[in-house]
């Protein structure tokens, strides 16, 4: 297993759309345990493919507090179903930042599991949140992109002014 290195916003390869994945092989369980590995170990809640580089359509989730409920979502769709919910959302491509966000509350979602099975089941609270985000991943989107624009652009040149500093004293 290893820990994979994280795409930091504004890296223009969080932007692109995640293509679906074709074929359930050894080479995505490898990523899929890797991905695992680098969420545990950040600590996050949520992991997109596209975080680490890999541009297809799998997204994995554990919001439990003691790593007992990893789910994988590979090609997911979702729905709304019903009611909104208000969170102050984080992400591991976006350090040290986190802004409410609202997005629907109760959700429909189907996606293969990490055996090549379809599965579907609705969820709310923090599981459909992350869900949400992370499916935004899959299509290039970021949470800081339900922010006002000035509040994105500090954002980004925050980012950009410690993403310098850490490259000059690795550089050195
Ligand atoms: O670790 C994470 N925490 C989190 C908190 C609120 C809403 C969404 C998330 S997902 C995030 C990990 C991540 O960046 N996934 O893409
Ligand atoms: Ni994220």
């Amino acid at each position: 297993m290893a820990i994979l290195p994280v795409l930091q916003f504004p890296d223009p390869r969080l932007r692109v759309i995640a293509k679906p994945v074709t074929k359930v092989d050894d080479s995505l369980l490898r990523l899929i345990d890797n991905m695992f590995e680098t969420m545990y170990a950040a600590p996050g809640v949520g992991l997109a493919a596209i975080q680490v580089n890999v541009h297809k359509r799998l997204l994995i989730v554990d919001v439990s507090t003691d790593q007992s409920e990893p789910y994988v979502f590979i090609n997911p769709k979702f729905k709304p179903l019903e009611g909104e919910k208000e969170y102050d959302e984080g992400c591991l491509s976006i350090p040290g930042f986190y802004e409410t966000v609202t997005r629907p509350d109760k959700i429909w979602v189907s996606a293969l599991d990490r055996n090549n099975k379809i599965f579907e089941m609705e969820c709310d609270g923090l599981l459909s949140v992350c869900i949400q985000h992370e499916i935004d991943h899959l299509d290039g989107k970021l949470f800081v992109d339900y922010l006002t624009k000035l509040k994105r652009n500090t954002i980004r040149r925050k980012l950009e002014k410690q993403q310098r500093l850490s490259s000059q004293s690795t550089s050195a």
